[in-house]
């Protein structure tokens, strides 16, 4: 963890700007232009018009900060225009939604294929979202330590295959090995990457490998259960060794991606291959559900379109109906 003891000394004038690096709940450390960390509370209201968000500010956003008082806590007093943000609901009839990060240039999603299984509805959810919010995405499949053998082997590459053929980058690494950490650094570099992903899957472990130094509590997967225990409780940016290393945002794991904000007609947008195809759909305000001469049905029989997607494709859709049933009110 970061050291969190703040001195403002009269170097800093106020008021004055910054970029907040981590959320605690309760409070925002900002990382002011001259280097120097504060903690700060929020003062006006902040909110993204038409969403209701847990949380206002996010990492990540580049803020105004007033002085602080005698108890040396200043005020966040003005959000400037964030470039784009990844937002996510808990579950789909959650009212709230919350920023996970903003203004960045990458979000990754860590997934693993083993302890726990990331499902594919949740990576599609996450893709997706990345697609309507306009940030780019890439997957990281983390414990490829605990693949063994030729099945596994094949495993791993069709599962590579299928999301790096739509076109998003896959980058296999052991966080415990150090198997992949090279690359994923090379990608890294240069810029300000959030990494989100289930409990578990191994997020604060990757920091910790990628940040000499570091030592970010990371926990135990329940035997029960084959899921993390929720160890990281808040969001914290970090910055990477070396020259323009870039930084990288450590977040709480998540259950569940529920999409915020999406329209039914949108939903095939998100999905870039099912995209592709559905100019050749007879109508065009085909929902690729049922409607003859639907390419992406026809694609999917043809395996062309992988099976898991088209599922993703079909919750979400599932979900908005469900969602407009219930703000309807029956
Ligand atoms: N075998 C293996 N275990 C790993 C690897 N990376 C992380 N782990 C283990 O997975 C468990 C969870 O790691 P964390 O880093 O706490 O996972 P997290 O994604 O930060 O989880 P939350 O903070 O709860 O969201 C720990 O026991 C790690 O030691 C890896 O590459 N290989
Ligand atoms: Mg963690
Ligand atoms: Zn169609």
């Amino acid at each position: 963890m970061q050291n969190t003891d703040i001195s403002i000394t009269e170097e800093t004038s106020f008021p004055t700007g910054g970029r907040v690096i981590r959320n605690t709940g309760s409070h925002y450390v900002v990382k002011l232009e001259n280097g120097k960390e504060i903690t700060c509370k929020i003062k006006g209201n902040f909110r993204i018009k038409g969403i209701r968000t847990t949380n206002p500010v996010s990492v990540g956003d580049i803020v105004g900060v007033s002085a602080p008082g005698p108890d040396g806590v200043a005020f966040i007093n003005e959000i400037l225009p964030r470039t784009n943000y990844i937002i996510r609901r808990s579950s789909n009839l959650s009212k709230e939604a919350h920023i996970i990060a903003s203004n960045v240039d990458l979000a990754a999603l860590v997934v693993t294929l083993v302890h726990p299984q990331t499902a594919t509805t949740f990576i599609d959810r996450f893709l997706a979202t990345a697609e309507a919010y306009d940030v780019p995405a890439a997957l990281i499949i983390n414990k490829v330590d605990l693949l063994s053998g030729e099945e596994d082997a094949e495993y791993l590459e069709a599962f590579s295959y299928l999301y790096s053929s739509i076109g998003y980058k896959v980058i296999p690494v052991s966080a415990r090995s150090g198997k992949g950490l090279d690359v994923l650094r090379e990608y890294l570099r240069g810029k300000i990457t959030l990494l989100s992903g289930n409990s578990g899957v191994g997020k604060s472990t990757l920091i910790n490998a990628l940040i000499p130094g570091l030592k970010l509590r990371t926990g135990d997967i329940s035997e029960a259960h084959d899921t993390g225990m929720h160890t990281t409780t808040f969001s914290e940016l970090f910055e990477l060794p070396g020259e323009n290393g870039g930084s990288i945002i450590d977040t709480p794991g998540v259950r569940g991606f529920g999409t915020v904000d999406f329209d039914r007609q949108n939903v095939a947008h998100y999905f870039p291959e099912l995209f592709k195809v559905s100019a050749s759909c007879r109508f065009n305000n085909c929902t690729h559900t049922n409607e003859p001469g639907c390419a992406v049905l026809e694609a999917v029989r043809e395996q062309r379109i992988a099976h898991s997607r088209y599922n993703s494709y079909l919750s979400i859709l599932e979900e908005l109906k469900e969602d407009e049933k219930y703000r309807k009110g029956y």
